[in-house]
């Protein structure tokens, strides 16, 4: 029988959607991959987009506002944060690979499956991040990271025990801004990719392929507020900065979600800083659900982020919701912010 074959002219467009970058990419590095990792992140994309459909109609559905409900950080959840945190439980809990999950929102790490079954990931995540900006209608996202389930680990082990890895581990992270468009940006440990939201078919569309940190950027990003209790040598640093000794005054750029900020920082380059505080002594952001995707996405882009004690990534967490001061920027600023913060460990092959 003679099938016809349908071929694209030059003019028709061509789009690569993130599933199959994903399945690209996997055949690219891994030949022998089975599909399991894309089947899991179409879990996460298929949450953030029951989000997404939220966040863009909150004013519409009575989901501003509060919960009235205190997470085990202490902080009011929002009725979004408790929509997001639902969507992406219910996703990745039908997806069989998935064992064990740990969330912002939730005191302890779930298990799925008891560890016996198929699942062989472990992810961690924020479901809504810059929860304080819902309500006046700023960017606000999604932050995930993808750990392998350890192979040692028993069934009578606490599953957080899977969760505490540092962030040299992750197979995979990113994070998705809901922003003037919806943007998903992840990496897998080759390269950073980015995709834009088509909200006409639904699909999240390849957009900034391979992204690479400016060596410089033109703005730092930190919230001045709490400027008076920021130690000594991060506002020596945050001077040198604004006064054009490093060829250029930055400007200030601070939207209060760590989400938004890293992505402009990603884009534009320059330094996000969350120092440690009077109020937060070890820092606010979290290491797991916070740093360490940012981290793993900023160093694959050619850039560095540090607790200015030692690399995000190398941090060994002891408790799944253990907070860290994080500075993450391009190569200029993270060999400058060097020179500032002692002890920070020297940037590797960023000082020129
Ligand atoms: P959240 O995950 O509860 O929203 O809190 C984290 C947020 C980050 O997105 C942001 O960088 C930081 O808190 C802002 O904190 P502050 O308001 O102290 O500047
Ligand atoms: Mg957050």
């Amino acid at each position: 029988m003679n099938t016809k074959r349908f071929v694209l002219g030059a003019t028709d467009p061509v789009i690569v959607t993130v599933q199959q970058h994903i399945l690209r990419e996997q055949r690219k590095h891994s030949p022998h991959a089975t599909g399991s990792f894309s089947w899991l992140l179409s879990g996460i994309t298929l949450a953030t987009k029951m989000t997404e459909a939220r966040v863009r109609r909150a004013g519409l559905l009575d989901m501003l506002g509060s919960a009235e409900r205190v997470n085990v950080q202490g902080e009011l959840q929002q009725k979004l944060d408790v929509y997001a945190n639902a969507a992406l439980v219910h996703c990745l809990g039908i997806r069989e690979n998935v064992a064990i999950i740990a969330s912002e929102e939730i005191d302890e790490a779930i298990t799925f499956d008891g560890r016996s079954g198929p699942g062989k990931y472990v992810v961690v995540f924020d479901p809504l991040d810059g929860s304080s900006n819902i309500d006046v209608n700023v960017s606000v996202g999604t932050i995930f990271s993808i750990l392998a389930l350890p192979e040692d680990l028993r069934a009578s082990d606490d599953a957080s025990l899977a969760v505490l890895q540092p962030g040299v581990k992750q197979l995979a992270a990113g994070y998705v801004v809901y922003g003037s468009s919806t943007i998903m940006v992840y990496t897998t440990g080759h390269g950073v990719h980015g995709f834009t939201l088509d909200p006409a078919i639904g699909a999240f569309v390849l957009s900034h392929e391979n992204i690479r940190m400016p060596r410089q950027g033109d703005y730092y990003s930190s919230n001045d507020g709490n400027w008076d209790t920021f130690p000594q040598p991060y506002r020596d640093y945050i001077s040198y900065l604004r006064s054009g000794e490093a060829g250029r005054r930055y400007s200030l750029r601070y939207i209060g979600s760590l989400v938004a900020d890293f992505h402009r920082t990603l884009l534009r380059g320059g330094v996000f800083l969350y120092p440690p505080t009077d109020k937060n002594p070890q820092g606010k952001l979290r290491l797991l659900y916070e740093a360490n995707p940012v981290a793993f996405i900023a160093e694959q882009a050619g850039g560095f982020a540090t607790d200015a004690t030692q690399r995000i990534l190398e941090i060994v967490p002891t408790d799944i919701h253990d907070r860290t001061p994080l500075i993450v920027g391009g190569p200029f600023e993270m060999a400058a912010f060097e020179k500032f913060v002692q002890p920070a460990r020297r940037v590797p092959s960023l000082a020129s």
